[in-house]
């Protein structure tokens, strides 16, 4: 599309109010200067991504007066600062939200509807920052958009990874990965900032001297140094005029070319360095929920949180602050264990660099850190080969002995002759190959440590981390999760929002616990049938992305049965699948049946070296196409896998959807908080008694959820007990049926081996008790068909599920943390009021 040119008649260049106005004469005005001189286009030659480049800078033009004033107050004061460290952000797109949060989005969207654009395709130009997996990455994000809007001094820190989490495609029913290239036409959010780049060391040998007064110390000879270089993106909160900032790391060779090399005549010697440095910020490990052990990870890892301590010494000494008082300046925050080696790291900069005492500089470290754990699973508990870590960080690795040494005295006291205590609790594992077990020097180098479901913190503390709970009981609480809705509601459902607004006002946009008063039209008939025609409209809107993107017609009055998380054995998406099949096979035995009518919507990527799991998404995208082609099925059900999940179509997701899938097996989900999305947009949930699925269910009501399954106490007796799938199978005929069918090929075109291995393991292992689940799963199903065919019971679950999932705030979770564990005020930003523009 392009620009009327009378339009640019209208509008000629002009610089008044350019940059601050917020009319939508003002607007219109910057955005076409913006294509001008950013661009470098007229209107007449620009391209879809050029308008959306001018739009965005408009906005960010905005955003930087709130950001440079709350650089400046936080520097004037010295204020306290929350350091998150995550080697994840999945931001999502800035432009949409950055809109909201200005409270300039309606005003835009008319300047570009007058201007004769589209304005949702300009929003859709946006690539979307996959710098993250899923739930972790994700969580992330809404902390800091929680942070901002509670006026928090913060700065988030990481990686900017040149290729994000990879592009999902599908080929014959099989996941194929692409490169996520987001950054080649530019990002216009962030600002490099070339003067605060630090150096990195890595590798080589370590040696002893003494110093000017005679005591030993160590200095690090290191083999390469790495130049890390800052990107700030601005994250402005929601209506304050706090905007924090995003610091994400860009690694670079110090010379990017080797004149010695050239000259000789070594053309590709004299950019290798630069080719090899350059490596460590490439791409994002495509792993969640798991660890591989690679030595990149290992260097990324030590890379980012390197750069952000010695820029946080820069800060610090900056405003005049003495080194002693690094804890009170800042309180950081290790999102799960990837960024654990800062513990060392903070150790090695105060005894080595600034030559502190070892007592003073571990009280220091212990006060400065805490530490979340996500995850449940043991091969998500990052471990180091000491081989490994040793030839990388060599003076890291001694400090690490040390504090273990120190550490293992300190149990040796507490537990005498506990030998096997000591071994289970150390920091190096000795079994097999040596290790270090990162989430031990967590645990040790924090002052308090944390899951992020009430559920999961019990397991943390009976199981996965018990020793360390034996040590020091007072470091460990719970934080359960949350999601910001400004994104996940304002955004990405304004019609939601605003029936919402119209009836209790606007407040609940910020505390998210004023939702409670919808309670009371709850039964309104009215209301009721207001809130019925959005979900449908949303529905309608799903329907034709799908058809748009799939060729596949669904009807929009039958249920969106919605299942969208990363693949994982332990989400259960086969459980999902089994039912589908179960469906299909009555059907199949009886054509005429009657049958309430569901769309199956999946979504989510596997790691691309998790063989099962891209198994599993054959399975349902051959399924499928057998479902949706079978005219026995009329309509009656359609099975739909949306490609790439991401954030982008997430927001599409949660507002079309009846029906939340949350099916891990019990003791397996840390917390999830897709489960919170889905029912803030009025879904009700199906699931286990498994991560915040607990607590969404008390809070909602046990009437207003759908429960099904063994509990985590169940599954960890049949699993003690000597656990047989196989009899589930033979005793179960309707369960025999669809195992056969899968075995047969009738889903493969008469292949019986592809999907073998997973009926083997499925009714030989079965180690995430499918099977055992299997029957109460369906019945429960079937309770949700009652449930749907009574549509003013189901609207009225459906309200109650958005009038009480105000816990499930990040803006709640985030006072927590501030509370409970970073003990920080908010500081008030103020801007001056010749800059305060109202629209
Ligand atoms: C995830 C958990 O699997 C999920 O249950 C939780 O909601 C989320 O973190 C946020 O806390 N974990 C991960 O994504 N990855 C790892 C390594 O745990």
């Amino acid at each position: 599309q392009h620009l009327p040119n009378d339009q640019l008649a209208q509008h000629s260049i002009s610089t008044s109010n350019y940059r601050t106005g917020m009319t939508v004469a003002d607007l219109k005005q910057a955005f076409l200067d913006n294509l001008f001189y950013d661009q470098g286009k007229f209107p007449g030659l620009a391209t879809q991504h050029d308008y959306y480049m001018a739009l965005a800078f408009t906005v960010r033009d905005r955003l930087l007066q709130h950001w440079n004033h709350t650089a400046a107050t936080y520097t004037e004061r010295g204020s306290r600062t929350v350091a998150y460290f995550s080697a994840e952000f999945l931001m999502g797109p800035q432009l949409g939200k950055n809109l909201i949060s200005l409270s300039i989005f309606d005003q835009v969207k008319e300047a570009i509807t007058d201007l004769g654009l589209d304005f949702e395709m300009l929003l859709d130009e946006e690539p979307e920052p996959g710098l993250g997996n899923g739930g972790l990455g994700r969580l992330a994000a809404c902390y800091l958009d929680s942070l901002a809007t509670l006026e928090i001094p913060t700065l988030g820190y990481g990686i900017r990874y040149e290729f994000g989490i990879f592009q999902q495609d599908f080929q014959e029913g099989w996941q194929v990965e692409k490169t996520d290239k987001w950054l080649r036409l530019g990002n216009p959010w962030e600002i490099k900032r070339p003067e605060w780049e630090v150096e990195v060391k890595f590798g080589g040998h370590t040696v002893t001297y003494r110093d000017e007064n005679s005591r030993y110390r160590v200095r690090w000879i290191p083999d390469q140094i790495v130049m890390g270089v800052p990107y700030d993106t601005p994250i402005l909160g929601y209506q304050t005029s706090t905007a924090n900032t995003l610091r994400l790391w860009t690694a670079e060779a110090p010379e990017s070319f080797n004149f010695a090399s050239f000259n000789s005549g070594d053309y590709l010697g004299a950019v290798y360095a630069k080719v090899i440095s350059e490596n460590i910020s490439k791409v994002l490990y495509p792993n969640d929920d798991s660890s591989q052990g690679k030595q990149l990870r290992l260097t990324q890892q030590y890379f980012f949180v390197a750069c952000s301590l010695r820029d946080m010494f820069r800060i610090l000494l900056g405003q005049g602050i003495p080194l002693e008082r690094f804890h009170e300046k800042f309180a950081v925050q290790l999102n799960d264990t990837h960024p654990s080696i800062a513990v060392a790291e903070l150790m090695r900069l105060l005894v080595d660099i600034y030559h502190m005492d070892w007592d003073q500089a571990w009280s220091m470290t212990q006060r400065t850190f805490a530490y979340t754990n996500h995850t449940l699973l043991p091969e998500a508990l990052e471990q180091w080969p000491v081989e490994l870590f040793g030839r990388l960080l060599p003076r890291h690795l001694e400090l690490i002995y040390e504090i273990n040494h120190r550490f293992l005295d300190e149990v040796r006291i507490k537990f005498p002759g506990d030998e096997a205590r000591l071994a289970r609790l150390s920091l190096i594992n000795d079994r097999g190959e040596r290790s270090i077990r990162m989430a031990h020097l967590a645990c040790l180098g924090s002052h308090t440590v944390n899951g992020v479901a009430a559920l999961h913190t019990e397991l943390l503390k009976q199981d996965v981390l018990t020793d360390f709970y034996a040590m020091y009981p007072h470091k460990f609480q719970n934080k359960t999760n949350g999601v910001t809705p400004r994104r996940f509601m304002v955004l990405s459902n304004a019609k939601l929002t605003q029936l919402i607004t119209e009836k209790i006002g606007d407040q609940w946009i910020k505390s998210l616990d004023q939702l409670q008063q919808l309670e009371a039209y709850a039964d309104d008939a009215e209301f009721q049938e207001a809130w019925r025609e959005i979900k449908l409209g949303c529905k309608r809107d799903l329907a034709s992305f799908i058809q748009q993107q799939t060729g596949l017609i669904v009807d929009p009055q039958s249920m969106f049965d919605v299942l969208v998380k990363r693949f994982h054995e332990y989400k259960r998406q086969h459980l999902k699948l089994l039912h589908i099949i179960t469906l299909y096979n009555r059907i199949k035995a009886n054509p005429d049946i009657e049958m309430i009518p569901r769309t199956f919507i999946f979504g989510g990527k596997a790691a691309p070296g998790y063989w099962m799991a891209k198994l599993i998404i054959k399975l349902i995208n051959s399924v499928a196409d057998v479902v949706n082609r079978d005219p026995d099925v009329r309509g009656r059900l359609k099975v739909v896998f949306l490609k790439n999940f991401n954030v982008k179509l997430a927001q599409q997701l949660y507002p079309a959807a009846d029906l939340s899938e949350q099916i891990s097996t019990a003791g397996k989900e840390a917390s999830g908080t897709g489960n919170m999305k889905f029912s803030l947009n009025g879904a009700l949930t199906i699931g286990t008694l498994d991560g915040a699925n607990v607590e969404i269910r008390k809070q909602v009501g046990a009437d207003n959820f759908f429960l099904f399954g063994l509990t985590t106490e169940q599954v960890y007796d049949l699993r003690g007990n000597g656990y047989c799938p196989r009899h589930y199978y033979e005793s179960n005929p309707e369960l025999k049926l669809v195992i056969d069918r899968i075995a047969s090929g009738f889903f493969s075109r008469g292949d019986t081996a592809v999907f073998k291995p997973l009926i083997d393991s499925l009714v030989n292992d079965d180690p995430y008790f499918l099977l055992a689940d299997f029957q109460s799963y369906v019945d429960c199903q079937s309770q949700v068909d009652l449930t749907f065919s009574d549509r003013t019971a189901w609207t009225k679950m459906s309200i109650l599920n958005v009038a009480r999932s105000g816990f499930f705030s990040s803006d709640r979770a985030i006072q927590e943390y501030c509370d409970d564990i970073w003990r920080i005020e908010p500081v008030n930003v103020d801007l001056p009021s010749s800059d305060r523009d109202s629209p």
